[in-house]
């Protein structure tokens, strides 16, 4: 008690490829809106009320190869790690993996939830959950509590399901 909803909201962290979608993902889920999105420099983030008794503060923490270095200052008190991915682009899925894979070896991460959101769902010829699962060998993670989830940021398909999984996430660790 005293304690502000901010102060004690669980923080999330938003990583992937540049142009994967996660500024324009953070966007839509905090606005409701399309917005113009210009390559991150430094961080975007927001406080996102899923209902009464539950908000995220979500971060967006920059995707280019320069700012990836940084993002390891980001990862104290990140409560869940959210992987956003172009599902419209397999031939960038072994460098989403290779990062995926390094940011994960974090001490600061060990057991921190993972939940991966296979964006541009809208497009067509998109990948499946399954071959991106396969792809990014979310199955070898065992220590963790994963997930996979399909979205349009563009369209604001499934993010807020997405963030209330999250949730539901964080609360079993
Ligand atoms: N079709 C489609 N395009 C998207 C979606 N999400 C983002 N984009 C586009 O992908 C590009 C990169 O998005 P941005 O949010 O800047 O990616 P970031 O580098 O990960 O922050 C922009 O042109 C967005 O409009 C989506 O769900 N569907
Ligand atoms: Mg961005």
């Amino acid at each position: 008690m005293g304690h502000t909803q901010s102060a004690t909201s669980p923080q999330v962290v938003l990583i992937g490829l540049d142009s994967a979608g996660k500024s324009t993902l953070l966007a839509r889920l905090l606005t409701g809106q399309v917005v113009d999105t210009s390559p991150t420099i430094g961080f975007n983030v927001g406080s996102l009320d899923l209902d009464k008794k539950t908000s995220l503060t979500v971060w967006d923490v920059g995707g280019q190869k320069s700012m990836r270095a940084n993002w390891r200052y980001h990862l104290d008190d990140c409560r869940a790690l959210v992987f956003v991915v172009d599902s419209s682009d397999p031939a960038r899925l072994p460098e989403a993996q290779k990062v995926l894979k390094k940011i994960l070896s974090e001490e600061k991460l060990r057991g921190v939830p993972l939940m991966v959101l296979a964006n541009k769902k809208d497009l067509a010829h998109c990948m499946t959950i399954r071959e991106i699962s396969t792809q990014l060998d979310l199955p070898s993670q065992e220590d963790r509590l994963w997930e996979i989830q399909a979205c349009s940021a563009l369209k604001g398909l499934g993010l807020l399901q997405a963030f209330m999984s999250i949730s539901r996430l964080i609360k079993k660790t």
